[in-house]
């Protein structure tokens, strides 16, 4: 094995010649941004690939989960139910909305929304929820939208991670009033930095496509406050390459993910995800949970995965409510659940370059410990 250091993910690529080749492209139209063709062609191409009925491309995702928010035009201050076990960006999206989040705890099956302690937590300020499919694994999303019909809430899923992720055959993306994806060079499937927001709703996608360009409706009116956000065509030609090699990367990762769980699945202390019998995984993270019963702590396997060149990640600790710009404001209840996963999770190295031996090499030092 390489002495390289063995990264938590790398980004998937195309083969060069196919991506220059769709460049090519933009130096023959002159066309670099603002729905330019190969833009289009990425939008039809993930509308059928994510069986999605309406899709609106974006610059990254954190643009995206802000414009899905801001399309359904919640009353400002009113309340969104979300989770404190997720990147910055979930709570950034809704505070940068105007909007108070309120804090959930999580399921310790599945490290997503307890969907047993929502209830709890509506009251007649409450306008919407905003769950996170964490590393993939959907939430309960029957549950969510029994309780939000009752409330009257809107549901606007962060499926950051969930690209390609289906339930039933069905894509994942069909739940909720809208999902924001994620195509940042971290994830799944990319284009350099990118996402979009999905919705069953034409009206939201269109504000959500005017939202990227500024408000404006035609030549001559502006109807929104909107920002920039659209994604460019060199963006659009990485997605347009990346998309066909998916599902043979998504192979390579389920392969990885098995050798990881064939030799950690019998460690006393460690605890892996959970996966559902009718779910088709994305396998875009493998998350790993350090328990009491092994002798060594997560922060001293992670010093032991680090001194052996292996540079595990702690996604997502500390828990978004200990963050310096969230401590002191939106007083919520604790989330035990989350922040006890919070200090045992150690995500492992996976990316669709990496080989079966760094798997096992990485799960023999973990058995090693143990
Ligand atoms: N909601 C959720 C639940 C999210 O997890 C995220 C993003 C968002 C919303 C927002 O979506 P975007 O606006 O990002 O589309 C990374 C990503 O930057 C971020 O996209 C992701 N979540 C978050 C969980 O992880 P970092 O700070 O951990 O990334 P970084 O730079 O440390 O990269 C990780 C590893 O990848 C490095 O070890 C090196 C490798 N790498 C990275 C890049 C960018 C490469 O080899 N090549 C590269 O080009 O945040």
């Amino acid at each position: 094995m390489s002495s390289a250091p063995i990264l938590i993910t790398r980004p998937s690529l195309p083969p060069f010649e196919e991506y220059t080749s769709l460049i090519q492209r933009i130096w023959e139209n002159r066309w670099l941004t603002n729905a330019g063709p190969l833009h289009e062609q990425l939008a039809a191409e993930l509308t059928q690939f994510l069986h999605a009925r309406h899709i609106s491309l974006y610059t990254n995702g954190h643009q995206a989960l802000e414009a899905a928010i801001h399309a359904f035009c919640l009353p400002k201050g009113s309340e969104v139910i979300t989770t404190p076990y997720t990147f910055a960006s979930t709570t950034h999206a809704i505070v940068r909305s105007g909007l108070t989040p309120v804090f959930c705890d999580i399921s310790s099956d599945d490290y997503n929304i307890d969907v047993t302690k929502i209830g709890e937590l509506i009251t007649d300020k409450t306008s919407a929820v905003v769950p996170v499919h964490v590393y993939g694994t959907p939430c309960n999303v029957t549950e969510i939208g029994r309780i939000a019909k009752k409330h009257d809430l809107k549901v606007i899923y962060d499926a950051a991670h969930a690209f390609g992720v289906e339930i039933n055959g069905r894509s994942v993306t069909e739940w909720g009033d809208a999902s924001m994806l994620s195509f940042h060079a971290t994830k799944i499937f990319n284009t350099i930095e990118g996402g979009a927001v999905i919705s069953s709703d034409k009206n939201i996608i269109d504000a959500a496509d005017r939202y990227k360009n500024f408000g404006m409706q035609g030549y001559e009116d502006f109807t929104d406050i909107g920002t920039n956000a659209k994604m460019n065509e060199f963006q659009a030609a990485m997605g347009i390459a990346n998309l066909k090699y998916l599902d043979a990367k998504i192979a390579v990762r389920k392969e990885l993910c098995r050798g990881y769980t064939g030799l950690l699945q019998d460690v006393e202390g460690i605890t892996l995800l959970k996966r559902s019998e009718n779910v088709k995984s994305n396998y875009a993270y493998y998350p790993i949970l350090i328990e009491d019963a092994y002798p060594l702590t997560r922060d001293e396997v992670c010093d032991k995965l680090t001194e052996n060149a292996v540079f595990a990640r702690k996604y997502f600790y500390p828990i978004v409510t200990g963050y310096s710009c969230y401590k002191d404001s939106f007083a919520s209840s604790s989330s035990p659940v989350a922040s006890d996963v919070s200090k045992k999770v150690l995500c492992l190295p996976l990316y669709d370059t990496m080989d079966l031996a760094t798997a096992e090499f990485i799960g023999d030092i973990l058995r090693k410990e143990a």
